[in-house]
């Protein structure tokens, strides 16, 4: 977790020394820096102690130096100098999608606005449009993404709360008097932005305390909220929250489900129970006017005794999953051991950090039969896309390595760029000889809705596209989604039987849940891909399947399910389909 603290204050130092127009190796130094610490798998704690810090490309004495320092003190002197210049209004600003450091420096320099509310309000007022490289087109989009930023404001990603919540459960394991601990709450849902981490413990009475003192004296804890014997709560630095609920073993199950939440599934849920009889709450069901519940320790138990169906927590929207728990007829939904493969990684031909053949053993460990290498193509020069000479030399390496193998494929595949009319970025010749061609769109994510449908249903009727790569593009908290028409993409979709996309990159999660049921209404098949630029990135499959799981998603509804055979055979079928 200390590399990504680090690397974004490198971050923050290369957007400091923008702002105070420094010089450009200086401010991409930092930037490198920051980028390398971001995706490197190694803890930087431990590279840092074994005295390789400055065996790391891109990474200097001076960075080196500062990284040190940081894991020294918790600080870098040289970030706090930088920041201290400006206002911090101003470093905000500069956070806000679109306007970055050189934007906000002209509108404090011209306009005096140092802060977000005074930004917001400049541009409802229509008075960024009148300055010299803004105009009504940025203005707009800087209320847009102040917007998204309002949105999401105060909620982390759920990778990042899983991380946090795996961490603070593996420093409380092992206390005696403790049986069982779990993540409740959104987390258990695998909601894609969490509020905060709820953790639930069973313990008995000599485990409570001690379970209590653990957790409000961990590593990183900077406030301590609460620290009663049944609840307590604690800030980390950077001002996450987290809940620990500590429950007797007899009524586990109760507090799990009710903890769980939803909150609009526990109402739903509760009114159920009232009809049938019952009131239902943290502690157990209980018939109406009894002491001893009819059911307390396990959740099973609690749904039995309401006639249901044990609900997976990723179903527990209150979106019908109750409905379907009493007719038995909820889905059976997929797992991560039912996957094969991936559809949607990089290597070192495009701007992957790992050879094809690392990527390829990296898969193998997780107990897959298959891989797709899906590079940039040609268009893409910021991430080294591929020319089509060098397409060719893949295709070969790819070869050779699939010699080798006997319970494993790669598949060369291509994240193709969805040019601004919808055509792909490769010619016929280059796409017929690629096993998967991932279309995606990186370029002119402003335009209109007509315009940018249009050019997505163009591309997946293209008779080579196979799949939709992350498809409204958004970032969460950064970036919204574009102006696409979602209902017609998956129209399209159906009708030209091409897959879409489940981007499963921590800020992308695209498509989203609830679009990943309509799809499985249409019978448009899904395809996770983790877009894994790092062996490590792989790992991003549980996120994917996260998403699938809040769509209602079945094994056949998902291609990465299908073996090595099965996956060709479909992959040739749906090119003579057309
Ligand atoms: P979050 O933290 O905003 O991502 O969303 P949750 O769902 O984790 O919400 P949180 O942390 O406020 O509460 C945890 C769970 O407690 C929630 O999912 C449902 C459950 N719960 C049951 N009854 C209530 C209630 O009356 N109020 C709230 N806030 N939560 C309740
Ligand atoms: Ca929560
Ligand atoms: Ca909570
Ligand atoms: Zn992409």
């Amino acid at each position: 977790m200390k590399n990504k603290a680090i690397a974004g204050l490198l971050y923050e130092i290369a957007e400091l020394l923008t702002l105070n127009n420094e010089s450009i190796f200086r401010i991409r130094a930092y930037e490198r820096a920051a980028q390398t610490l971001d995706t490197m798998a190694e803890s930087v704690d431990v590279v840092a102690r074994e005295g390789r810090l400055r065996d790391i490309a891109g990474i200097g004495e001076s960075i080196a130096e500062k990284i040190e320092e940081y894991l020294a003190s918790g600080k870098i002197a040289y970030h706090e100098e930088l920041a201290a210049r400006f206002p911090q209004g101003l470093l905000e600003m500069m956070a806000v999608p679109g306007v970055g450091p050189k934007k906000a420096r002209a509108l404090f320099d011209r306009l005096h606005i140092s802060s977000v509310p005074e930004l917001e309000a400049a541009a409802g007022a229509g008075k960024i449009r009148t300055l010299a490289g803004f105009g009504k087109k940025s203005e707009d989009n800087i209320l847009k993404s102040i917007a998204t930023q309002k949105q999401s404001a105060g909620r982390m990603l759920l990778s990042e709360a899983l991380a946090l919540s795996k961490e603070i459960m593996a420093q409380c394991s092992g206390i005696a008097g403790v049986s069982r601990m779990d993540a409740a709450g959104s987390l258990r849902r695998y909601r894609e932005t969490i509020g905060d981490v709820d953790i639930l413990c069973a313990a008995t009475e000599s485990g409570r305390k001690k379970a209590i003192e653990r957790f409000t004296s961990l590593a990183g804890v900077e406030r301590v909220l609460a620290a009663g014997p049944e609840k307590s709560s604690v800030v980390f630095e950077g001002g996450v929250q987290a809940d620990m609920r500590v429950i007797e073993p007899a009524s586990y199950g109760a507090a799990l489900q009710y903890f769980t939440g939803s909150k609009a599934h526990n109402v739903t849920l509760r009114t159920l129970a009232k009809r049938k009889g019952f009131t239902i709450n943290e502690y157990g069901i209980f018939r109406i006017g009894e002491k001893a519940p009819v059911a307390a320790k396990t959740e099973e138990e609690v749904y039995a005794a309401l006639g249901l169906d044990w609900i997976a927590p990723e179903l527990r929207e209150d979106t019908g999953e109750i409905e379907a728990a009493a007719t038995g007829a909820l889905p059976r939904l997929v797992e991560l051991k039912d996957i094969k493969g991936d559809v949607h990684v990089h290597s070192t031909y495009s701007d992957g950090k790992n050879s094809i053949e690392e990527m390829a053993a990296e898969a193998q460990r997780r107990g897959y039969e298959w891989i797709i290498i899906t590079d940039h193509s040609q268009s893409l020069k910021i991430a080294r896309g591929l020319s089509v000479e060098t397409m060719r030399k893949k295709l070969k390496e790819i070869e050779r390595l699939n010699a080798r193998y006997t319970d494993f494929r790669i598949l060369c595949g291509t994240e193709i760029d969805i040019l601004s009319h919808g055509n792909l970025d490769y010619p016929r010749s280059v796409l017929e000889e690629l096993d998967f061609v991932l279309a995606s769109i990186h370029t002119g994510f402003k335009q209109d809705e007509e315009t940018i449908t249009g050019r997505v249903t163009k591309a997946l009727e293209n008779k080579f596209t196979h799949c939709l790569g992350h498809p409204t593009g958004r970032l969460i908290g950064k970036r919204p989604a574009y102006a696409l028409n979602m209902e017609r993409v998956l129209d399209t979709a159906r009708r030209a039987g091409k897959m879409i996309e489940i981007n499963s990159f921590p800020e992308r999660l695209d498509l989203a849940d609830v679009y990943c049921r309509k799809a499985k209404e249409l019978r448009v098949k899904l395809a996770i891909g983790t877009d894994a630029h790092t062996t490590g990135h792989l790992g991003f499959m549980e996120l994917g399947i996260s998403v699938a799981r809040r769509g209602w998603l079945e094994k056949n509804d998902i291609i990465n399910t299908l073996s090595y055979k099965e996956l060709m055979e479909y992959l040739k079928k749906r090119r003579e389909h057309l």
